[in-house]
């Protein structure tokens, strides 16, 4: 028995504009969402749903099954819609369109399920310097697509040679085959550190959406100059984009983009990849061919790879133009304007301690602490330090570094500004006498003398993206 008045399907469809009004429905309710458009996390797609139902187009964004947006659609209600026009809805629904999404490894956190978002065990991340396919951090942002191999095309598009169509199979007998180990770090990667400062928008990453493969495929490069690349196209193009084969109710495809001069380099080594850990790729991870931008934010990494386009222009993608950019801490939702801050690339200097977890103990009687972490930094930088403390960063140690799994012969250090891959670190210190308690932390510095920043708060924005600053852990000491 609301009071609130009840409106028929044909009021509802009539207010699809910010003129008119922005109205939509959510399990038999009426909304007036017009002031909240502009507020929107996730761009202007929100209008796909003007004028009709929420419940298809969050079955596809199931980042909208939380609480806290049910909160803020409760504040736009202004009616309930007529029973009979309720009933026509419900005869329609779609079908889940995450039906055919692979299965995946149950030790996984599961950030969200659909689109299907999860990160390993922290614990487990530095079990092995190459991260087991299984448990890499996975993130999509829609459903996986499902590629047949026989009949997936590459398209190569933007170049004076006109377009190149390539087969799974031409790209990988028509171009040498080159290996990297890589590591891929999400920009969201330790956002709930940012979220304890002051709420932020976004799926809430512990440390370990990051993890480290070894890529096998085609130099980009190579499919460029086989498609016409030459000095001249440099003058009127800077940018590569790439177009996933996922797409959204509007059939938009994910997407992002590189400067054109990483995508070219000789030593950038951008990879069609179709090998991850000498397998193919699997279906989470872009199966048959995705990108690998070493050095580069995970999201421009583009899996399930269509299109590639030679462009004066970034990516139109929302993700290129309105997600993926770092802000100050003063930018709030009513005042950030994406247009003014530049699309993530190279990332910045990254370290987190996996052990011992927060919130554990360690035994007296064992007299001393072994701590585990990993150590990256973005655009080819290498890790050449990592400190640790155990009282808070009054006092530091130097941790050991590694570069391979522990049993094999260490990696043959890499050429100068191509340390694409993360170095694992140890230490065994004594227990301090006096302490009760630890705060452990970790920096680490990269070979241009680049350190992570001691706080969160300063560098804290509206997106949580770019969470480096000093990870600490506290652990009771057991007497
Ligand atoms: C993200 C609210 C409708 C697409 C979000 C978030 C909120 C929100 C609060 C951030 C969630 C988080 O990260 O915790 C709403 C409300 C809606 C609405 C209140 C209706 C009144 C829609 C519609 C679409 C859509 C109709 C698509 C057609 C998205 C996308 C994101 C998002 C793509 C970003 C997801 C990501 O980070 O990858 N929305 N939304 N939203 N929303 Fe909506
Ligand atoms: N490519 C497509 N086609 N679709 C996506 O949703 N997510 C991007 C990137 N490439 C994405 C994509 C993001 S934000 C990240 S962090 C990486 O893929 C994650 O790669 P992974 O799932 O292999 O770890
Ligand atoms: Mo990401």
């Amino acid at each position: 028995a609301s009071a609130l008045p009840i409106f028929t399907q044909e009021e509802v469809t009539s207010h699809r504009s910010l003129e008119d009004g922005v109205w939509v429905t959510y399990k038999g309710a009426v909304y007036n969402i017009t002031e909240f458009v502009a507020m929107h996390p996730g761009g202007d797609k929100i209008m796909l749903a003007a004028g009709g139902d929420l419940e298809p187009f969050w079955a596809l964004y199931a980042v909208h099954k939380q609480e806290h947006v049910l909160e803020i659609l409760a504040e736009y209600k202004i009616g309930e819609l007529r029973a009979e026009d309720l009933k026509k809805q419900q005869s329609v629904k779609s079908s889940d369109p995450y039906s055919s999404d692979p299965e995946r490894h149950p030790v996984l956190r599961i950030n969200n399920l659909k689109p299907f978002n999860a990160e390993p065990p922290p614990e487990i991340l530095t079990d092995s310097y190459i991260t087991p396919s299984a448990i890499f951090f996975k993130r999509n942002h829609l459903p996986v697509p499902q590629v047949d191999p026989d009949s997936y095309r590459l398209h190569v598009e933007g170049l004076p040679g006109g377009a190149l169509t390539l087969s799974l199979e031409e790209l990988k007998t028509r171009f040498p085959k080159h290996t990297i180990t890589a590591t891929l770090q999400c920009a969201g990667n330790r956002r709930s550190e940012m979220n304890k400062v002051k709420q932020v928008k976004g799926l809430n990453w512990g440390i370990a959406a990051i993890s480290n493969a070894t890529w096998s495929g085609a130099r980009l490069r190579d499919v460029l100059l086989a498609a016409g690349y030459g000095p001249d196209v440099a003058k009127r193009a800077c940018h590569v984009q790439f177009e996933g084969l996922d797409k959204d109710v509007t059939g938009t495809t994910y997407g992002a983009s590189i400067p054109l001069n990483k995508a070219v380099s000789e030593e950038g080594d951008v990879l069609l990849a179709y090998e991850m850990n000498g397998e193919d790729l699997p279906a989470d991870h872009g199966y048959p061919v995705r990108v690998v931008v070493p050095g580069t934010v995970g999201a421009r990494n583009v899996k399930w790879l269509g299109k590639i386009i030679v462009s004066a222009e970034e990516s139109s993608s929302h993700w290129q133009q309105n997600d993926y950019k770092g802000f100050s801490p003063a930018t709030d939702w009513d005042t950030v304007d994406f247009k003014s801050a530049p699309a993530i690339q190279e990332l910045p200097i990254q370290s987190a301690i996996t052990v011992p977890a927060d919130g554990t103990a360690v035994d007296r009687s064992n007299e001393e602490v072994t701590v585990k972490g990993y150590a990256w930094s973005g655009g080819g930088r290498e890790v050449v330090r990592v400190d640790v403390s155990l009282d808070g960063g009054k006092t530091w140690q130097v941790a050991q570094l590694r570069s391979s799994d522990k049993d094999q012969a260490p990696e043959v250090s890499p050429p100068p500004g191509r340390a694409w891959a993360w170095k694992l670190w140890e230490i065994t210190v004594p227990l301090p006498a006096e302490a009760q308690e630890l705060e452990i932390v970790c920096k680490a510095v990269d070979n241009s003398y680049n350190m992570q920043p001691d706080t969160v708060a300063p560098i804290w924005n509206l997106r949580g993206v770019l969470s480096n600053a000093w990870h600490r852990v506290k652990v009771k000491i057991r007497e």
